[in-house]
């Protein structure tokens, strides 16, 4: 069945690390060697051996409209026609800039970069330049990318400096690094007392997707937000997975909670790499060549990059009817995963916020990190390859979220469910 990916991933292991470019694709979670996959249209992918899937991370996020969407294909042909880059200043990034800054409120002014991990990077950079305080608040569990200062694993208890979770981060950097519990508000305010006037920013995903889905329970957001405002340290909302998918301003608009700072990647970038952080003015401005706070890119703003984020984000301002439609869809596919799995009594939980869902097999509520660990790993493997086998593509990891895209068919996702009805027997 996946004979040729098996063929191709022998070859990439040979120049490649791991064989991959990203750790999370290479299947370590699940097992078995990852598929390759050589074109997609819409909601599906097509792997090297000819098979066929229904896809549910969408590039981990930005096919929020699918694969090959022809007005993001479009935009980048053409954008190519007259040069790759060029290392100046292009009319396309101006147009861009203005449509996100009309699409999310609370911010002036944007710069954009190539990745999450360079956008959320450059905006603890600003937020240390800008408040003059060196030390940040995370929280366990939330993904920033992979700049030091965000892998960093919490030691024991909430109150305490963060350790290093990957060779290569030093202890000089995790000493900054501090980290509370997501949805626990009472562990970020002692943080907080415990060092007074030096805490830079708090930096979460307002609504997390790298412990599989969990939403910010009532008050917790505003709860940051007063605690920010109390203490004068920023609130970076990281939005990389969030932004342009759950409202067309992302957690600011539909939790009415506004960031200092929030921060972009995947679906700004319509499947190009592109990051992008804004901001109000008074703190963009520190950004040089016009303040203090250096932050540089060969590629940032490149011409087509700017063009697939610009057709994407025009297609989401201008049809605002998909953010409802996306969240029907997730919640018709969860009712039916629902049903599915009771029907079988799989142990399991279901979080789900908009267009973002996870399945976690445990029977806990599944509300921070220390919940999410408890999820029965086995079950999730043997759920992934079920899925695998009969054409549905989900995360290779039980600490992801499903992403859905508009293409995805009513008649897709009743095949979904009748795969989780069929596989949850043995389960
Ligand atoms: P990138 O540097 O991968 O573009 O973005 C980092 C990032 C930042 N913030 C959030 C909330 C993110 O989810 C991410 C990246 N997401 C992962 C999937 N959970 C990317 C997949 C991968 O690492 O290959």
């Amino acid at each position: 069945m996946y004979k040729r990916s098996s063929e191709l991933f022998a070859e990439a292991k040979k120049v490649i690390p791991g064989g991959v470019n990203s750790p999370v694709r290479a299947f370590n979670a699940v097992g078995g060697d990852p598929i390759y996959i050589e074109r997609a249209e819409g909601a599906y992918l097509y792997d090297s051996d000819g098979n066929r899937y229904i896809d549910y991370i969408n590039s981990w996020g930005p096919m929020i409209l699918g694969h090959a969407y022809p007005p993001v294909v479009d935009a980048v042909i053409e954008k190519a026609k007259l040069g790759t880059s060029f290392g100046t200043p292009t009319e396309v990034e101006t147009k861009i800039a203005e449509l996100a800054i009309k699409m999310v409120p609370n911010v002036d002014k944007i710069r954009f970069v190539n990745s999450g991990t360079e956008a959320c990077m450059s905006a603890v950079r600003l937020a240390r330049g800008f408040t003059s305080r060196e030390k940040i608040i995370k929280f366990a569990g939330c993904y920033h990318g992979h700049s030091d200062s965000f892998l960093i694993q919490a030691g024991s208890g909430a109150i305490t400096f963060g350790t290093p979770n990957s060779p290569g981060v030093t202890q000089g950097t995790a000493k900054d690094t501090l980290l509370a519990t997501f949805n626990d508000l009472e562990s970020v305010r002692l943080l907080v007392e415990a060092n007074k006037d030096e805490v830079a920013c708090i930096i979460l995903e307002p609504v997390a997707g790298n412990m599989g889905c969990i939403p910010p329970q009532n008050g917790f957001l505003e709860g940051l937000r007063r605690l920010c405002d109390e203490n004068d340290i920023l609130l970076l909302f990281d939005e990389v997975m969030t932004g342009f998918r759950l409202a067309p301003g992302g957690v600011q608009e539909r939790f009415g909670v506004p960031a200092d700072i929030v921060m972009f990647g995947k679906v700004i970038g319509g499947g190009l790499p592109v990051g992008a952080f804004a901001a109000r003015s008074e703190i963009m401005d520190f950004l040089a060549p016009i303040g203090p706070v250096y932050q540089a890119g060969t590629l940032s703003g490149n011409p087509l990059a700017m063009a697939a984020g610009l057709a994407m984000l025009t297609e989401l301002d201008q049809n605002r009817n998909i953010f409802k439609s996306i969240d029907e869809k997730t919640a018709y596919l969860h009712k039916g995963i629902e049903t599915a799995l009771a029907k079988h009594e799989v142990k399991h939980t279901i979080n789900r916020l908009g267009s973002m869902i996870s399945i976690h097999f445990c029977e806990t509520e599944v509300v921070d990190f220390a919940s999410a660990v408890h999820g029965n790993n086995h079950t999730f493997k043997e759920f992934f390859h079920g899925m695998l086998e009969n054409g549905i593509y989900i995360a290779p990891s039980a600490f992801e979220t499903w992403f859905i895209t508009d293409a995805l068919s009513y008649e897709d996702l009743d095949k979904t469910i009748e795969v989780v009805e069929k596989i949850a027997r043995d389960l």
